[in-house]
């Protein structure tokens, strides 16, 4: 029997300075449509929160409505960043109970939420950094998010396809990898995926030592990054200064159609991160990549990186970082049977994010 059954994430929740804002970025740059909201105007003198959809995927976001409070506090300290990796779950109360006997510290004991609409049973551990993990029973709700809230307009009209439609994965920076995979282990009865980076990659170009906690059913995927010592100052070194601490990195959005995503998205003005001619040009990349459904030539006109392994292949692309920081970003993946992360294309990546580092005079 499944120790700590998960349904999958419930959502990614966000502290912004502005989340008017931001829940306008959502929707105009990344296609989501904003399904509801609570602020001063019904019940929460201190926030405002408006809460966004593509598919399956919910995020959340946070801004502070007056001065003086925590979530200021969170803002003005790591800036736009994620507070909440929030993970759906059949009992709520058992969850929370076997995370704290194991070890978890708790933050919100379980809670019943209730309104016209049903009820939501909520309770909160903490992880890495000042991130916390809400785990949420709604299965006996049908309102548009929780109790308190109440259903919103869209900002602006979505667009007629979605750009992606799940959170496949979400990435954490922490200061020691062992010690949260741990965690996982232990708390969530998570174990590790194939996918790790170790210390032989580490020093070779990627600054980075990584691996991949999931629950047994592979719906909730956690990777891990550490810095490892280099020539150069590791990516994960500048997030966790910048960030002030450790924190998520980045979130990675499941597509079925990466090119259109793209397009879409970069036409609103989302930055992706540039990939050079030689990637596809490499003879040796070319052959394990084999067949894909689209020639390579488009792949390689929207810098869409390819890998492959025993169970299929996938696509993927990275934005910039989405606020003034260089914390947070996204990553778009069309999976095609692959079940990793992309291993196949660290090198090329990492090189490419050290050239934004190197632009920021951080490297
Ligand atoms: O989630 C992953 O593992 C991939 C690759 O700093 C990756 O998306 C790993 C570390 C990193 C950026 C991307
Ligand atoms: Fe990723």
């Amino acid at each position: 029997m499944d120790e700590f059954p998960v349904k999958g994430m419930d959502a990614v929740v966000f502290a912004v300075g502005n989340a008017k804002q931001t829940a306008h970025f959502y929707s105009t740059a990344f296609g989501m449509r904003r399904v509801a909201y609570r602020g001063p105007e019904n019940g929460s003198p201190d926030e405002a929160v408006h809460v966004l959809e593509s598919g399956g995927a919910r995020f959340v976001f946070r801004g502070p409505v007056r001065a003086g409070t925590d979530l200021g506090r969170h803002v003005a300290e790591h800036g736009d960043g994620v507070v909440d990796l929030a993970i759906a779950v059949p009992d709520a109360e058992a969850a929370y109970r076997h995370a704290v006997s194991n070890g978890a510290t708790g933050i919100e004991e379980p809670h019943v939420l209730e309104d016209e609409h049903g009820k939501v049973v909520v309770a909160s551990i903490a992880t890495y950094g000042e991130t916390r993990h809400s785990l949420v029973d709604r299965s006996n709700y049908s309102g548009a998010y929780l109790p308190g809230f109440t259903a919103a307009d869209p900002i602006v009209a979505p667009p007629e396809r979605r750009n992606f439609q799940a959170v496949d994965h979400c990435v954490g920076n922490v200061e020691r990898m062992e010690e949260w995979a741990g965690f996982y282990h232990r708390v969530m009865g998570f174990t590790d995926m194939a996918e790790f980076v170790g210390d032989d990659i580490a020093t070779e170009y990627s600054a980075l030592m990584s691996k991949v906690v999931a629950d047994g059913t592979r719906k909730v995927k956690f990777p891990l990054n550490e810095p490892a010592e280099s020539r150069k100052k590791s990516q994960i070194e500048e997030y966790l200064e910048f960030y002030g601490g450790p924190g998520v990195q980045h979130i990675a959005l499941a597509t079925n159609d990466i090119l259109a995503s793209v397009d879409a998205m970069r036409a609103a003005g989302v930055e992706f991160l540039a990939t050079p001619d030689s990637y596809y040009q490499d003879a040796e990349l070319r052959a394990r990549i084999g067949e894909v459904r689209v020639p390579v030539e488009e792949l390689q006109r929207r810098g869409v990186l390819v890998d492959r392994d025993e169970d299929g292949y996938l696509l993927q692309i990275f934005t910039k970082p989405v606020q003034d920081r260089p914390t947070v970003f996204f990553e778009l993946i069309e999976r095609h049977g692959s079940l990793g992360f992309g291993k196949g294309n660290f090198k090329a990546l990492f090189e490419a994010i050290e050239r934004e580092q190197a632009l920021r005079g951080n490297l």
